[in-house]
């Protein structure tokens, strides 16, 4: 079993009978996902929503009910992945292009549980580019006035064209190297009129589940 599998199985103990339950995008989330399938063919009753196309078409396909979102009311639990974890349960995310409904799903969640490998955990944050959601309005603009927060921002692109969110915007990728103060960031680029959403979540994961290779579970709340 692999590092993420190990991280999405002990995440998905967490689920009972009678749970709704947000389902996370990316390569470690799609372990979670395939478990919740798995118990939902055992007889498992949950209530599920996705913060992806691409989760939501698994799951429907592994026959996880999935419920309009107005219709769901808040949820139990959500699991997903992250690509930079801290000691203080500070996340990067947004790798997958996700951020938008991730951040909107898991602020509607009573727990959000992120599963990732080892190479996730990090002392500082920065490493991996911070994404950020930006409309496509007047978008140079919006790079600009990222860039002047201190950072290398280049839009993100895909097999040669500029990725599209699945709510139709574009993403920022922006490279700071060391994030010190992820909150005062965040503020900031909150502040930037075209930033729809940025990829730091902040006092938002209740636990982080971390496979290590060497047989390792570390849980930290
Ligand atoms: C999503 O998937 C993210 O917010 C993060 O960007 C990404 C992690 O992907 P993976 O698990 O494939 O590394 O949860």
């Amino acid at each position: 079993m692999n590092l993420k599998q190990k991280a999405a199985e002990k995440a998905v103990e967490a689920i009972q009978d009678g749970m709704k339950v947000g389902l996370g995008t990316g390569s470690t989330a799609y372990w979670a996902i395939q478990k919740i399938g798995e118990r939902v063919a055992q007889g498992l009753h949950i209530q599920a929503v996705a913060t992806s196309q691409a989760s939501e078409d698994l799951a429907r396909e592994l026959g996880i009910p999935i419920i309009p979102f107005d219709q769901i009311g808040r949820l139990d639990v959500t699991i997903d992945g992250a690509d930079e974890v801290n000691e203080q349960l500070v996340l990067v995310k947004g790798g997958g292009g996700a951020l938008l409904r991730e951040k909107i799903v898991e602020s509607n969640s009573d727990r959000l549980i992120i599963i990732v490998d080892e190479s996730k955990d990090v002392k500082v944050l920065g490493t991996f580019p911070l994404p950020v959601e930006v409309v496509p309005f007047a978008s140079e603009w919006t790079l600009e006035a990222l860039r002047q927060t201190g950072c290398q921002a280049e839009w993100r692109i895909q097999d040669g064209e500029r990725y599209l969110t699945d709510n139709g915007n574009y993403i920022a990728d922006c490279r700071y190297g060391t994030i010190e103060n992820p909150q005062e960031l965040e503020i900031r680029l909150n502040q930037i009129p075209g930033v729809v959403e940025n990829g730091l979540f902040i006092n938002m994961a209740d636990q982080v589940i971390i496979a290590r290779a060497n047989g390792q579970i570390d849980i930290r709340n």
